[in-house]
């Protein structure tokens, strides 16, 4: 039986800690609206100043950066009530245990769709059209020759197909997307959309990913990372793509057995891969590097979501789930386990 942590519904400001820097607008809504402590220095909480700093506080406004584990929960303050996410994903966060410890937990899903899905079509023509090796060539003097037919020939991505795992809000405005380029579209989901969209998209579904793999020159991953999509896209499974097929990921470096891809590559199993998440925390593979260095891959720094409107966005919800929980409403965007969720 989980006892959920209530708010206290007092006259005071809600004192909240926000982990990494936010737009400046954010920010100062946050400090008209709360007792808010920022972190001007931006730089990610370890464990231990993390449950220090969050002494005393209401609210934790976490992001991606910060792990929020089973036993940093055991640690979090008895005062703190709500785990407001600044994101879409939510994976750096427990949810279990999260509940277990009757803990809220929030998140900012929709404000980023629409930007997310732009870099990933971004990403889909960049490697095919030498975008990232073209742009490196003026600036290095004397070292356009000039047109000639034969300059910079890339591939064209019209009359490709398109395997998009993952038909979720981000899965399918990429879809949208991607059909205006000419793009046929294949998909495997975990659970298959009305026929309506199946009919709108023009898209064919796959019951299993196995199925669709071996039929697609171009896998976009838009499925969050949890314990069944980790590494879904497996050594096996990347053996089952054609040999000039590519890889896009804007969502988890999880979902995708990285060592595995970068042999693939090196190997021309597959013919490249544009990925704006990879592993990085202990240091960026350089085999990684130095396929992007010879343009065999595209590496954008996880910033598929990174407009100004975006983080503006997900700062109004953000605050918008504070104040609903404060003042003890179910938060709109409330995160449940799995089970719960479903049920
Ligand atoms: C965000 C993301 O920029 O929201 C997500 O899930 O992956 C990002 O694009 C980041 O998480 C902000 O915390």
């Amino acid at each position: 039986m989980v006892t959920e942590r209530h708010p206290r519904v007092t006259a005071t400001r809600p004192k909240i800690l926000v982990t990494r820097r936010l737009p400046e607008a954010v920010e100062q809504r946050m400090a008209t609206l709360f007792e808010a402590r920022f972190n001007p220095a931006d730089a990610p909480y370890s464990a231990d100043a993390l449950v220090a700093a969050l002494a005393g506080s209401d609210v934790l406004v976490s992001s991606i950066t910060d792990r929020i584990d089973v036993d940093l929960i055991s640690r979090l303050p008895e005062s703190v009530k709500l785990i407001a996410q600044f994101g879409n994903g939510f994976d750096n966060i427990d949810i279990e245990a999260a509940y277990a410890a009757g803990l809220t937990v929030t998140n900012t899903p929709s404000v980023l769709t629409e930007d997310t899905a732009d870099m990933a079509m971004l990403l889909m023509l960049a490697l095919p059209r030498r975008l990232v090796e073209g742009a490196a060539v003026l600036p290095r003097e004397g070292s356009w020759p000039g047109w000639s037919p034969t300059w910079m020939l890339g591939r064209r991505l019209r009359g490709k197909t398109l395997g998009i795992v993952g038909m979720g809000r981000i899965g399918s405005a990429v879809a949208a997307r991607a059909k205006t380029f000419g793009l046929t579209l294949h998909y495997f989901s975990r659970n298959r959309r009305p026929p309506a969209l199946e009919e709108k998209l023009d898209a064919t579904y796959h019951e299993t990913l196995e199925d669709m793999l071996g039929a697609v020159d171009i896998l976009s991953l838009h499925t969050p990372l949890t314990r069944d999509t980790h590494h879904i896209l497996s050594r096996a499974r990347l053996r089952l793509m054609k040999p000039d097929a590519a890889v896009v990921n804007v969502s988890r470096p999880e979902l995708i057995d990285e060592d595995a891809l970068i042999e693939a590559i090196e190997g021309q199993r597959l013919s490249g891969a544009a990925l704006d998440v990879f592993e990085y925390l202990g240091g960026i593979d350089p085999r990684l590097l130095e396929l992007a260095r010879t343009h065999r891959v595209v590496l954008t720094p996880h910033m598929a979501s990174a407009t100004l409107e975006a983080r503006l966005e997900m700062g109004d919800i953000v605050i918008v789930n504070i104040r609903a929980f404060v003042d003890g409403h179910q938060p709109p965007h409330r995160v449940l386990p799995e089970t719960r969720a479903r049920a």
